[in-house]
């Protein structure tokens, strides 16, 4: 749908204008932030440690401080797109969190933002953290899908959220400041368990007259097929009926390991991916799972 280019004064008027922000952290993610803030027109400042990476920035409009704490001391809201947990601690030792609110972007466990969630508290500020799932060239691009887990202050996410929203879609995950965390990396696991996989299928090709660029479009689109056995999964977990609407049931599954394994021999290509998922599916076969599907790994997984 195509926007109305005619201002309406009236409703452009009552609109609040831009809030003011600061930024610690200007790598590749906390760069495309900041360039979203600053194209939507917010009074930004920003901090890195080494400095010559605010230097774009700076000619965009962002006001750079020279320090950490002055950065902080600069505005309320203060947003963290660091490293790590460990360079979070860093950047904020020392300073003065009274009043503020402050937003952890950085990946972390959800043990780690619970623990930073307190600290933070203790030191006068609310807290709100966040897991981004995007990377930085979908940041700031309408319909790329960016969005970004949030836990913690409901209060911080009511106030801040318009600002929020400006560089990614917003999803708030409720009041325990791990649950960003936990989504997020539930969500990265579930990846690498599927780059995992792509893996395995090129290294099957590789050396055949099978271009790579020929499977990928076929690979994609059999994951994306595959993909709606997610909701059905969810369903059984549940109801605690591992049997319902089971469409490919375990014994057969397990059963035709064998080809895949002999497959990779026969290719030379190692089992290592594939072979750990393997060991768990048979051993839901041997306690009695023939008839589920492949729910019951998951029960297999929990300590
Ligand atoms: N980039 C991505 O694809 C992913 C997408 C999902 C979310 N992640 C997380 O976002 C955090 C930041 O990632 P990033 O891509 O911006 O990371 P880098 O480009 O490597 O920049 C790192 C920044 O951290 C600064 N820094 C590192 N150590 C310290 C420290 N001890 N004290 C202060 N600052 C520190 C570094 O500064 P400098 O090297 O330029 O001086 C950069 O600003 C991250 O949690 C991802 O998991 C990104």
């Amino acid at each position: 749908m195509e926007t109305n280019p005619v201002e309406h004064p009236s409703e452009s008027s009552s609109k609040p204008a831009p809030a003011p922000l600061t930024l610690l952290g200007l790598g590749a993610m906390g760069t495309a932030l900041a360039e979203a803030w600053l194209a939507a027109g917010h009074p930004l400042t920003v901090w890195n440690r080494t400095a010559a990476r605010a230097e774009g920035l700076a000619a965009r409009g962002a006001a750079v401080a020279a320090t950490a704490g002055e950065a902080v001391a600069a505005n309320r809201l203060v947003v963290v797109c660091l490293l790590d947990d460990a360079s979070v601690e860093q950047a904020l030792d020392g300073l003065d969190l009274a009043g503020k609110d402050l937003v952890n972007l950085v990946t972390s466990t959800p043990g780690q933002a619970r623990e930073r969630a307190a600290r933070a508290e203790r030191r006068g500020a609310r807290y709100l953290d966040g897991g981004i799932m995007a990377v930085p060239s979908m940041i700031g691009v309408p319909g790329a899908g960016a969005y970004v887990f949030y836990s913690g202050s409901a209060e911080l996410f009511e106030a801040h959220g318009a600002t929020l929203a400006v560089p990614a879609g917003t999803r708030y995950v409720g009041a325990d400041a791990g649950h960003a965390a936990l989504h997020d990396v539930a969500l990265l696991s579930a990846m690498y368990g599927m780059f995992a996989g792509v893996a395995h299928a090129f290294a099957l090709v590789r050396g055949e007259s099978v271009a790579p660029s020929e499977l990928a479009p076929l690979l994609g689109s059999w994951l994306t097929a595959m993909s709606g056995s997610v909701a059905g999964t969810a369903e059984r977990l549940e109801s605690g009926d591992y049997t319902r609407g089971v469409v490919s049931n375990l014994a057969m599954q397990v059963a035709g390991q064998e080809t895949l394994r002999r497959t990779a021999e026969e290719q030379r290509v190692s089992g290592e991916l594939l072979e750990p998922y393997f060991r768990l599916m048979a051993r839901r076969l041997e306690v009695g799972g023939g008839a589920e599907d492949l729910t019951g790994v998951v029960d297999l997984l929990r300590r």
